[in-house]
C-alpha cells in the first residue's frame, strides 16, 4: 500500500516536473564545473527561477554541473560557437583570450574580497564585462571565487623557499604558469577534472585553490598540506553565447541581464555559508593548515609578473583604476 502510495507520489511528481519544464519555450543550457549544490551552480539555477517567473514561463536555464558538458576551456569555445547558451567560469581561462581578464587575474591584485567587489561592482567590472562582447559573448554578472592558497602532497609550505621544485598544476592561463615559476615552482596547466588523479599518482605535487574547491573537488584527499598564502582572488563570470542571446528579443534581453544582476547578492551570501562548511570539514578530515606565513616575498615575486602582463596602457589604467579603489 505505502509502496503504491509512494509510485503514486513520485509518478505525479515527475509529471509536474515535464509539464513545469515544457511550459519553457526556451530552456538555456548552462555549464558549471562544479557540483550540485556549490554556490556557482545554486546561484545559476536560481537565476533560472528569476527568469521564469519574469518572462511568464517562457525562457528557463538548465545548469549542466559537474562538468557535464566538458572542462571550461572546451565550454568556452562551445559557448563561443552558440553550442552552449551559458557558462560559468573563472576569469582565468579567459585570459588568454581576452586581456582585460588579466588584470583581476593578476597575484595579489586585490587587498581583499571586499576590495574586489568594490571594483568588479564599478568601471573596472563594467570595462570587463562589455570585453566579451567582442568574442562571441556577453558577459553578464561576476560571481566570488574566494582567494585561491597553495597544497600539495608532500610537505607543509611555511615560506616560498619551500615552493621550491615543486609541481603545481595552474588553470590553463599563461599568467599562472609564469606566477608559479616566479615563485621558483615549476607549474602545469590542466583542466580541473584531472588534478585530482595527477596528485594522487605523483604527476605533479599539488595545485592552488579555494576552501569550496579543495574540499568539493576532494583534492584534500590526496593532498594533505594547505597554506593559506592567498596569493589570488580571482572572480569568477557568467557570460551568454552572444549567438544565443541575440535569439532573444531586446525585453528579454534585459530580463537575462537583470537577472543575472540579482543572481549576484544570492551567490555572495551562498558562498560565505560555504567557505565556512567547507573550512571546517576539510579541518575535520586532518589536513594541515598553515596559517603562518608571511606573504611579503610572495608579493615581492611577482614584480616580473606585472611586467610581463601590464604593458598597455590600457591595462596600466585598470591596475591603476583597480589599487586607487578603496
Ligand atoms: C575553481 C573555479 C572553477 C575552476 C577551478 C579551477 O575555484 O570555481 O571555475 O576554475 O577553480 O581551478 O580550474
Amino acid at each position: 500500500m505505502n509502496y503504491v502510495k509512494t509510485l503514486g507520489a513520485a509518478l505525479l511528481a515527475s509529471v509536474a516536473f515535464v509539464s513545469a519544464a515544457a511550459a519553457c519555450e526556451v530552456t538555456l543550457r548552462s555549464s558549471d564545473t562544479h557540483p550540485e549544490g556549490y554556490p556557482t551552480v545554486v546561484a545559476v539555477q536560481k537565476m533560472g527561477e528569476m527568469l521564469e517567473e519574469r518572462t511568464g514561463g517562457k525562457l528557463c536555464i538548465e545548469v549542466f554541473h559537474s562538468a557535464q558538458l566538458g572542462q571550461e576551456k572546451d565550454t568556452i569555445e562551445q559557448t563561443q560557437f552558440g553550442v552552449i547558451d551559458m557558462n560559468r567560469v573563472s576569469l582565468g581561462p579567459f585570459n588568454n583570450i581576452i586581456e582585460e581578464t588579466q588584470v583581476p587575474s593578476l597575484p595579489f591584485i586585490f587587498r581583499s574580497t571586499d576590495h574586489m567587489h568594490r571594483v568588479m561592482d564599478g568601471p573596472v567590472g563594467q570595462q570587463i564585462l562589455d570585453a566579451f562582447s567582442d568574442h562571441d559573448l556577453v558577459g553578464l554578472a561576476f560571481y566570488d571565487g574566494g582567494s585561491r592558497s597553495f597544497y600539495n602532497s608532500q610537505r607543509p609550505i611555511r615560506s616560498i623557499e619551500d615552493l621550491a621544485g615543486m609541481k603545481f598544476r595552474v588553470m590553463q592561463s599563461d599568467i599562472f604558469v609564469d606566477m608559479v615559476s616566479a615563485l621558483g615552482a615549476n607549474a602545469t596547466p590542466m583542466p580541473y577534472g584531472e588534478v585530482y588523479s595527477s596528485i594522487q599518482t605523483g604527476v605533479i605535487d599539488g595545485a592552488e585553490n579555494n576552501w569550496p574547491s579543495y574540499d568539493s573537488s576532494g583534492h584534500f584527499e590526496v593532498a594533505q598540506y594547505y597554506t593559506l598564502n592567498q596569493h589570488l582572488i580571482v572572480p569568477e563570470v557568467l557570460v551568454m553565447s552572444k549567438t544565443s542571446f541575440d535569439k532573444l528579443s531586446a525585453e528579454e534581453q534585459d530580463i537575462v541581464r537583470q537577472a543575472a544582476r540579482d543572481s549576484v547578492p544570492v551567490m555572495r551570501d551562498l558562498w560565505q555559508e560555504r567557505e565556512k562548511v567547507s573550512e571546517q570539514r576539510v579541518r575535520d578530515a586532518g589536513v594541515e593548515i598553515i596559517t603562518d606565513i608571511d606573504k611579503t616575498p610572495f608579493i615581492e615575486a611577482m614584480v616580473p609578473v606585472y611586467q610581463k602582463y601590464v604593458t598597455s596602457p590600457k591595462l596600466q589604467q585598470m591596475v591603476a583604476d583597480i589599487q586607487a579603489t578603496e
